[in-house]
Formats: C-alpha cells, sequence, structure tokens
C-alpha cells in the first residue's frame, strides 16, 4: 500500500520539516522495539497500532477537516479540563503533554534544566516546530495545578495563546465554589471561540460521549484484576495514552471489542504472562505518549504491571459525570463535582490519593508498588513518602524511582528494578 504524503499539511501547520521526519523515525523504531517485540497481544491491539502510526497524519487530517466545518479543536495538558463542554459544541480536545525528549534543547532556552521533562517536552514541541496537534489547536488550555506548569505556561502564552483555568488547592467548600466559577467562565469561553451556545441537550451529548469512553476504559482496567492478566501493562497504557487524542467514538468502539476480545481470553484462562508472574501497580506522575521506560523495563524484567494510578490510567477515568441532570445549573454541578474529585499530588492535603492507592493493591491483587516522578516533579516526588508508608503497612514491597525522560539510567533502573521484583516475587 502506497503511503499517504502528509508533508503538505504539515507544512501549512508550520511544522519544521526536517525535524519532524527525524522524530518519526525516532518514535517508529521505538515503538517497533518496545510494542512489536510483545508476545501473544491481543488481535484488537491493531487498531491502537494503526492510530499510533497515524498519529500524525490521518487523525491530523481528521482535526483539518473538522476546523472546516467551523468546529473547534482545543489542547490541553491536564484531566482538570472538562472534556465535556468542549464535545458539546462539536468540538475536539486533544491532550498535548508529550513524552519524548526531543525538543528539549529548545526547551532549555526558556526553561530552567531542573523543570520536570513534561514540560520541557511539551515546550520543546512547540518550540521546535514539533507538535501538529498544537499547531491544529484553536484554543490551548493551561491550569494552576504545579508551579513548574502554571509559570511555563505565561512562556508558552508567548508563542501559542494560552488560556489557563485556576484550579484550586485545597477541597473545602470555598474551593469548590472557586472551581464552579472556573467552570462556568470555561463554557463561556467555549461558547466565545465555538461561536454556539451550550444548552441542556447538547451538554448531555457531551456527557455522554465522555462518559462512554470513560466506560470503555473502566472495563478494560476490570478485565486487569484476572489473573492471568489477558492484556499487558505497556498495552493498557498505550490505550489509556490514545484515549487523549483518538475520535471519542471510534475510540469507544474499538475499546469495547478490545474488552470483548480479553473476555474471551479470560473464559479460557489464556493471558499473557504465567502464573505466578508478580502483579505490579504503578502510581505517580502521569506518563505521555511515547514515554514508555518504566512499564517497559517491568515487564522485560519478568513482572506485568496490572493498574496505573497515574492520570493516563486511573485517575482520569474511574469517575463518571452524574446524568441525570435536567437543567445546564445541574450539568454544571455534576460536571464540577466529577473534576473536583481528581486528587492530583497538587492538592494538600490529599490523603484520597494515598487511599486509593491501597484500594487499587486490594482490588488488583498487587504484589508490589512502583512509585514513578518524573524528575523535578515535586509534588509527586514529595507525595512518594506518605504513600510509601502506607503502602508499607499492607507488607508488600514499594520501589520509589524518580527519572526524566532520558534512556541513560536504564540499566541502572533495570537492576533496581529487577531486585525488587525479588521481593515481589516473594509475597506473590
Ligand atoms: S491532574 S498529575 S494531568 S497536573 S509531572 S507537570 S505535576 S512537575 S502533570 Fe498532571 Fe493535571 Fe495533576 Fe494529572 Fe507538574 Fe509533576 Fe511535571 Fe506534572
Amino acid at each position: 500500500m502506497e503511503l499517504k504524503d502528509y508533508r503538505p499539511m504539515w507544512k501549512e501547520l508550520g511544522l519544521n520539516l526536517e525535524g519532524h521526519d527525524q522524530l518519526l523515525a525516532v518514535l517508529g523504531n521505538t515503538y517497533k522495539d518496545i510494542y512489536m517485540s510483545q508476545e501473544d497481544r491481543p488481535k484488537g491491539m491493531q487498531y491502537l497500532d494503526f492510530v499510533i502510526s497515524e498519529a500524525h497524519g490521518l487523525r491530523i487530517e481528521e482535526l483539518m477537516e473538522t476546523k472546516k466545518k467551523g468546529n473547534k479543536v482545543v489542547g490541553t495538558f491536564c484531566v482538570y479540563v472538562p472534556e465535556e463542554l468542549i464535545l458539546a459544541v462539536g468540538g475536539t480536545c486533544v491532550g498535548l503533554c508529550a513524552g519524548a525528549e526531543i525538543g528539549i534543547d529548545e526547551a532549555e532556552k526558556v526553561l530552567p534544566r531542573n523543570t520536570c521533562a513534561l514540560i520541557k517536552s511539551f515546550m520543546g514541541f512547540k518550540l521546535a516546530g514539533l507538535c501538529p496537534y498544537i499547531q491544529a489547536s484553536d484554543l490551548v488550555v493551561g491550569e494552576t495545578t504545579c508551579d513548574g506548569k502554571k509559570k511555563a505556561y505565561e512562556i508558552l502564552n508567548d508563542y501559542k495563546e494560552t488560556y489557563v483555568m485556576e484550579i484550586p488547592q485545597m477541597k473545602t467548600e470555598r474551593d469548590r465554589t472557586l472551581w464552579r466559577g472556573e467552570v462556568v467562565q470555561f463554557k463561556e469561553k467555549v461558547e466565545e471561540i465555538s461561536g454556539k451556545k451550550i444548552t441542556p441537550n447538547n451538554l448531555r451529548e457531551g456527557i455522554k460521549i465522555a462518559n462512554d469512553k470513560r466506560r470503555a476504559l473502566q472495563r478494560l482496567s476490570a478485565l486487569r484484576k484476572a489473573i492471568p492478566s489477558p492484556i499487558s501493562g505497556l498495552d493498557a497504557l498505550l490505550v489509556n495514552q490514545i484515549a487523549f487524542y483518538d475520535d471519542p467514538l471510534r475510540f469507544t468502539k474499538n475499546i469495547n471489542t478490545l474488552c470483548d476480545e480479553l473476555e474471551e481470553r479470560i473464559k479460557s484462562r489464556m493471558g499473557v504472562t504465567k502464573n505466578g508472574t508478580p502483579r505490579i501497580l504503578v502510581s505517580g506522575s502521569p506518563m505521555a505518549v511515547p514515554n514508555w521506560k518504566i512499564p517497559f523495563i517491568i515487564e522485560t524484567s519478568g513482572a506485568i504491571v496490572v493498574a496505573e494510578e497515574s492520570c493516563v490510567g486511573e485517575r482520569s477515568t474511574r469517575d463518571l459525570v452524574r446524568e441525570d441532570g435536567d437543567t445546564l445549573d445541574k450539568m454544571i454541578d455534576a460536571i464540577v463535582d466529577r473534576y473536583f474529585k481528581i486528587d492530583c499530588a497538587c492538592f494538600t492535603p490529599n490523603e484520597e490519593r494515598t487511599n486509593h492507592i491501597l484500594d487499587l493493591v486490594k482490588e488488583f491483587k498487587a504484589d508490589g508498588v512502583i512509585h514513578y516522578s518524573i524528575q523535578f516533579c515535586t509534588p509527586y516526588t514529595v507525595e512518594a513518602y506518605k504513600v510509601e508508608k502506607a503502602v508499607q503497612k499492607t507488607g508488600i514491597p514499594f520501589l520509589k524511582i524518580e527519572t526524566d525522560y532520558g534512556m541513560e539510567d536504564i540499566g541502572q533502573l533495570k537492576t533496581r528494578i529487577e531486585a525488587f521484583l525479588e521481593m515481589a516475587r516473594k509475597c506473590n
């Protein structure tokens, strides 16, 4: 099959074609090495392979098509941005967080070196002209979560206008009032850029689309409780990563088809590992595409990741928006309540997160917890202390890892993870 030439589209979007070619070459090789080398992958993963292969091609073409029809594309960096409001006006929400080192040299011209890799990566992608999603976005939405992000948006705003939502840092009634005001203001912003009013009817539809996507992801998550697990942690992570930029209706349909296949696998006791393989819960900073380093090391060291307590995982999918609201006000309240439950480490105090990790350990029969923080991510690195204390009480081993997107420490990490898995095996 002849490959389509997307270069005219990339040029029109203002991408740096040479750098972009290099990015695609590196991504293609990494994906082949990490994903295509796995054994016994479910057939349903072919859809995800296809989406990844067309992430900068067909999917961008689709975004350009919808823009031609007058619909808006909104780029976001955080699961706090209510997708329902964007969907209500026929818009598309795309995740802009990046998980690759490429472009970091450019980022370090405007950001301190000791900034977390996720922030440097999205800044680098913009400055080096490598991200077709930010180029295609009609609105970019930042948020006041961690200090690094909120200050970086001030700089990003010089290159691409960035609307910032204020996220409270505590969960009192006063914070909820602030958050409700932010959601209402964001609704008005979405109405302004789209030229469309948000009504109970179109918002109901937006809520349903976003909830259906989350239901499919919850279904996938629940199937990973089976022993042996019918899908690798790497593949499940990929599904959660792609959820941030694929067409939500098509994605939901394909993930439900994948889940049908996994149910069949479970019935015939078919898994991707043998019984007795240590089951690991990974918790912490989000892993944006193509950040596959830690699960790759874990799963090539004889263990399996059974859940991710992270925004690219459980944290962004476990709660639904109530669907019983019959007025716009009640629907907005349902959105406010749902998002207010997100237990990001940017909140204080944040006991919900620790309790949730303990629940996941039980539900997924985890033999060990690996806490992952991106280097220089203060919220998650500091919160790891409390998580460690809580997990230690359960008697299962806990490992704290801090790393960036580079590959230099892969040998050292592998040695530490292998030693940890020895302990996890004893708890198995
Ligand atoms: S709700 S986790 S998506 S803020 S890794 S940039 S926290 S220094 S990404 Fe996040 Fe929203 Fe919270 Fe989720 Fe800062 Fe840490 Fe970097 Fe982070």
